[in-house]
């Protein structure tokens, strides 16, 4: 069992933009199209029909559907004897062949516009999707049902494209079903070392393909066990079942890969990527592969990371390693995406000089302009691990010569879990948004996963995805609004957060204005709620290790003096200066003064940069004891007016999502109490400061 999510398309459309779906034309040529073109093509189709079904309560066979290349001519045939019907409106599907005069910009891959047309005799009214490929034509179709469920009007776009070229996710799921880092129950994708591919797979790719998703990667990072046999005989005929259902919603199905394959699977003794024997092994695995699985995109690689195999082992380097696999996966149009998620997890946090944040940098910074050109790098958003309060990684704006992907994580692993509600878009857009220094001009994060800064081909973003086997996808309703967000943004980094939020609010929950203003106050404060009942101004951690869920202060797994915080009874924080670990200094200059200086380091980053005593002033005014007691207590307080805007909506919703919602609110706000109380505690005990305002501090 599954839910529509966003594609519900259920309640009142304004009667004006409804007419339109009264009739679907298409000019579909069944010969100028590819077979995955074509399909695309069908489901651009099949969706409006959907959307027609539900916004004129008739069923599919009763209104006008109409496919023919003559699209005009059948148009006017259809309403010969309607003449004095003026205007008749419709929904024109329209393939623009790529080499047409002034249609250049409708050539990149994805994009679409869409734009009235209306006859001289003022007969027709149409509303065309234009576009010259199969993704561009889904992904219009999607704009306009949007614009009819979240304008209730229809509006000329201009072209669209998509802002970055791979708009990717990232499952973490294992063979046996279960979901590293799951929060919505078990895979969809696998259940005891069987592929399942169902309905439930092409409603996914649909969802995925209506916010502009291209590429998804099926399996965990942490490739083990039967994972590794991904890549043989046993699973070819079901990945190939896959990746071509994919391909009719315009997503290359990529796969993890275990680096260690050639000696698990191949009965090597060793993986060494510089091995002649090892090479031998990839070159006839990449050709049975792509034989088998033509439409694969290629293989994400976590090598050298929290125990994984990596090139490490035979003194060779991650380029090393990265190029041997990128060379013979290069005949098949194949990409390998390699991550910088690098560090070494057994390192004494008792040495000051210690920094696990400076390991992205410090291992990938000397490769610079060796990975070749099908090699892409992906990028955790920061340089430690997908917390509520990160800066960026320094590797934007240093590496000038490699393809860079940015990854952020829509599961919620460190931010409530999805248990508590935290709307993570506004994070990632500040990722988007950042300024590397890195040039005069184009230096954000998002030009140079755009390509702009350097040139780069083949960059994009991932997201680690948030999705199971719940109903809901899910778990909490609300995460849904991180999945959507993702997608939205990766296809246009210029939407902001909350014109994101509202859209997925109208597409999801019946339309009325309460549900809007007190569903979007949520969304819109939820991060930084999170982030004031947790770990303060950037520290980071402060969670139970291992599972990562509640407060646990001294909880940092790979510490096990409990050092990594630095907490004593005069203050906290991290010294990341020059004059501490150095990590400061991976930035380009400018930003590295900001941080080093603690007058001009963001107060939010306070402690990831500095050493503060509990009776430092913050910029606010207030010490930075007493910011800690009074956020812990807001947040708490956050919660309840949570509870209380949503709770206004019982009756509005459908009960089912209510009780859904709500129940996950009450377990945030027990959890939120559990953090305040830990956390105030902790530091109270510490520093032995009273709170100013007299609170209760357990
Ligand atoms: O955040 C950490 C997670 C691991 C994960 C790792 C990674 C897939 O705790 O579960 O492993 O990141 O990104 O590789």
């Amino acid at each position: 069992m599954y839910f529509k999510a966003w594609l519900n398309y259920d309640g009142e459309l304004n009667e004006n933009v409804r007419d339109y779906f009264q009739a679907v034309f298409s000019n579909y040529e069944s010969n100028v199209f590819s077979k995955v073109n074509r399909q695309m093509y069908l489901h651009a189709m099949e969706e409006v029909k959907a959307a027609a079904n539900s916004f004129l309560g008739k069923k599919p066979d009763e209104y006008d559907f109409i496919m023919n290349e003559e699209n005009f001519t059948v148009i006017e045939e259809k309403y010969e004897n309607t003449e004095e019907q003026k205007w008749k409106r419709g929904i024109l599907l329209y393939y623009v062949p790529e080499n047409q005069d002034n249609e250049e910009s409708l050539s990149t891959d994805g994009a679409y516009e869409i734009k009235q047309y209306l006859d001289e005799e003022k007969r027709f009214d149409l509303w065309t999707v234009r576009a010259s490929g199969g993704r561009g034509i889904l992904y219009g179709t999607y704009a306009l049902i949007r614009q009819a469920i979240c304008d209730g009007k229809l509006t000329d776009t201009g072209v669209v494209k998509p802002s970055l070229a791979l708009r990717m996710l990232n499952h973490w799921d294992n063979l046996d079903g279960s979901i590293e880092r799951g929060y919505s129950g078990n895979s969809f994708f696998f259940s005891k070392n069987q592929i399942l591919v169902d309905e439930r797979t092409a409603f996914y790719a649909r969802l995925l393909a209506s916010v502009g998703i291209n590429g998804v990667v099926i399996n965990n990072v942490n490739v083990k066990d039967m994972a590794t046999r991904l890549i043989s005989p046993l699973y070819y005929a079901k990945l190939r079942e896959m990746s071509e259902l994919f391909a009719g919603y315009g997503i290359q199905l990529f796969m993890s890969l275990n680096f260690a394959a050639p000696m698990e699977l191949g009965g090597l003794s060793g993986c060494d990527p510089l091995a002649e024997d090892v090479v031998r092994w990839w070159k006839e695995k990449m050709q049975e592969v792509y034989r088998e699985i033509p439409n694969l995109g290629g293989f994400l690689v976590k090598a050298d990371s929290e125990g994984r195999p990596g090139p490490f082992t035979y003194g060779r380097t991650h380029a090393d390693g990265a190029n041997m696999l990128a060379k013979e996966i290069a005949p098949y149009g194949g990409l390998i995406i390699w991550r910088c998620f690098v560090y070494n997890c057994k390192q004494d946090w008792r040495d000051k000089k210690t920094d696990r944040a400076r390991a992205g940098y410090d291992n990938f910074m000397p490769l610079d302009g060796k990975f070749l050109d099908n090699v892409i790098l992906q990028i955790k958003n920061g340089p430690m691990d997908f917390q509520v309060r990160e800066p960026i990684s320094p590797l934007f704006g240093g590496l000038r010569s490699t393809n860079q992907m940015l990854e952020v994580q829509i599961a919620q692993e460190y931010t409530g879990q999805q248990r508590h509600v935290c709307y993570l878009v506004p994070m990632w857009k500040e990722a988007l948004d950042f300024h590397t220094y890195c040039k005069e001009s184009d230096d954000r994060v998002q030009d140079i996963i755009k390509g702009k800064t350097f040139g780069g081909r083949n960059c994009g973003m991932a997201g680690v995805a948030n999705t199971g086997d719940d109903p809901n996808w899910t778990g909490h309703d609300l995460a849904a609004a991180n999945l959507y967000g993702f997608g939205r943004l990766s296809f246009d980094n210029n939407l902001s957060s909350e014109e994101i939020a509202r859209e997925w609010i109208s597409m999801t929950f019946p339309r009325t204005p309460i549900v809007m203003s007190n569903l979007l106050y949520i969304l819109m404060n939820s991060w930084s709620t999170y982030e004031h009942y947790t770990s303060p101004l950037g520290i980071g951690w402060m969670v139970n290790p291992s599972y990562h869920y509640g407060p646990n202060v001294d909880g940092y797994e790979y510490d096990r003096w409990g050092t990594y915080h630095r907490a004593d009874c005069k203050g906290i924080g991290i010294d990341r200066t020059s004059k501490g670990t150095g990590y400061s200094t991976q930035y380009q200059k400018q930003n590295a003064m900001m941080y080093e200086d603690v007058a001009t380091c963001p107060d939010e980053l306070l402690l990831f940069f500095h050493r503060i005593l509990y009776t430092d002033r913050l910029k606010s005014g207030k010490t930075l004891i007493q910011h800690i007691y009074d956020t812990h207590f807001e947040g708490v307080e956050e919660v309840k007016e949570f509870i209380r805007l949503f709770c206004q909506l019982e009756g509005v919703l459908s009960e089912d999502v209510f009780q859904r919602i709500l129940n996950r609110l009450t377990e945030q706000l027990s959890s939120a109490e559990e953090w305040r109380d830990v956390v105030n505690t902790y530091f109270y005990r510490k520093s032995g400061i009273e709170d100013e305002k007299s609170r209760e501090i357990y």
